[in-house]
């Protein structure tokens, strides 16, 4: 049988006379038991009051502004509980001791409001000028806030005393959402908007749409541009030797349908350089505080397909020799080109090679490809003329290109990097160390 249940301000230490800062519920709410009633505020923290009971509300006798102390009145509910029993409560955190009661108050606990969580950052070009102000919202409001990844300190409160509402919250929002698309990145970047231009007013136009990979790769190819401080070290390689070697081995395994290209020996080359420089070998953790050093040696080979670029990824590079390399250079670009790689075979990459060397260039900055944290471009070899023992020698000199992630490998630590790096390429007996 439904019963008038009163609820009392329980137990809230030493405070007395605290303000009501919001009502929660009104008149006829129906709520369950631990429902949030009321929130108060004292000058150290706000605390909500939930409710003991499930039921209906009847009557409720405070109102925003009121001071309260412990057991005064807030509201009569038509309890729905059948034995009239209050509810365990449930606080978010631990609350403190519920006092013994009065006969017909039930006893509750108070929830303290806990810290809101780091809330994603909102595009600053959305945000008001409200940086550092300390903001007035109630703890349900700011759980709001939180939930819909808002800083309560950036928008702007219309409440009374500045205070933000629960509309002041959703007004925020619908003009975050009514922005164009592309006015801010993510992490609190500022840029303009992209220009929306009518092309077909300057000429005939055909509009196609980017093919898949293009768009998945072009997400994280802008994720890793924007939030990776890049800085690319650029060298070159005296591969003469190397190259003299690589075509007697190209003669050798033609037969065999093996194409040896550079980009073998580089695979190689680049393994002996991640095992002398370990950091090379590394990824941030999830918390970005830790740096993750593999014992395995995966190198991810960009392939350029028709359809866009992939990164299918050649495991245990250490393990392998340069005709096996070649071989499975060979067969993941073909496989690559003709979308026959799984998403499975992009992943577990420790370290990226770009060679644009089969197609020309003199050099260029390659992105890094998280959460890897350097990868190294090649381009094309041509003959130059060295100084050398006080004359002029032609050699075949390789641009290589290496951008690293400057969060966590130094200029020096890259640029030991990439002169170890020709220096194994020029010596191509350092493989074999
Ligand atoms: N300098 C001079 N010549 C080079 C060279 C270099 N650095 N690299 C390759 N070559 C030569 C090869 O020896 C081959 O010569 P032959 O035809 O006379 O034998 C020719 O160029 C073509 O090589 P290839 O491109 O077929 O083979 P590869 O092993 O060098 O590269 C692959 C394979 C899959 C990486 C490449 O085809 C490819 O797709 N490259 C593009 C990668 C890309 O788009 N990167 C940009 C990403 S943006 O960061």
């Amino acid at each position: 049988m439904a019963e008038i249940k009163q609820v009392l301000v329980p137990d809230i230490g030493d405070y007395k006379d605290v303000s009501i800062i919001e009502v929660m519920v009104k008149v006829g709410d129906t709520i369950k038991a631990e429902d949030n009633l009321v929130t108060l505020e004292t000058d150290k923290a706000a605390m909500e009051v939930p409710s003991p009971y499930a039921g209906v509300i009847n009557e409720i006798k405070v109102k925003v502004g009121d001071k309260v102390s412990q057991g005064s009145l807030i509201l009569l509910l038509e309890s729905s509980d059948a034995a009239g029993a209050p509810q365990k409560s449930q606080p978010d955190v631990q609350p403190p001791p519920a006092p013994a009661a009065a006969p017909v108050a039930a006893p509750v606990a108070v929830n303290p409001v806990a810290k809101p969580a780091e809330a994603p950052v909102i595009p600053q070009v959305l945000q008001p000028a409200m940086e550092g102000a300390k903001a007035h919202a109630s703890p349900a409001i700011r759980r709001l806030a939180r939930e819909l990844g808002v800083q309560v300190a950036q928008v702007k409160g219309s409440g009374e005393k500045g205070r933000v509402t629960k509309d002041d919250v959703q007004q925020f929002i619908k003009a975050a959402l009514a922005q164009p698309r592309g006015a801010a990145g993510g992490n609190g970047l500022q840029v303009l908007a992209m220009p929306v231009v009518d092309f077909a007013k300057f000429g005939a136009i055909e509009t196609r749409p980017l093919s898949r990979i293009k768009k998945i790769s072009g997400a994280n190819l802008h994720r890793n541009w924007v939030t990776i401080p890049h800085i690319t070290q650029f060298d070159e390689a005296d591969i003469t030797e190397m190259d003299a070697f690589r075509k007697e081995l190209g003669v050798e395994y033609a037969k065999q349908n093996i194409k040896v290209t550079p980009l073998a020996f580089l695979v190689k080359a680049v393994v002996v350089a991640l095992q002398q420089f370990p950091e090379f070998n590394a990824s941030l953790d999830a918390s970005g505080e830790n740096l993750v050093f593999k014992q395995y040696f995966h190198i991810g080979v960009a392939v350029d397909t028709p359809d866009g670029l992939m990164v299918p990824v050649l495991r245990d590079a250490d393990k392998k020799g340069i005709v096996q390399i070649a071989k499975e250079l060979g067969e993941i670009s073909a496989r690559a080109r003709e979308k026959k790689i799984t998403a499975a075979e992009m992943q577990g990459g420790c370290f990226s090679i770009s060679s644009l060397g089969g197609i020309g260039g003199t050099a260029f900055t390659p992105i890094i490809n998280a959460p890897e944290l350097a990868i190294l471009g090649v381009s094309k070899a041509i003959i130059k003329p060295m100084h050398q023992d006080d004359t002029f020698v032609a050699r075949l000199m390789l641009p290589l290109s290496l951008s690293y992630d400057h969060r966590v490998i130094d200029g020096a630590a890259a640029a030991r990097f990439i002169v170890f790096l020709s220096q194994v390429l020029a010596d191509t007996r350092r493989l074999a160390l």
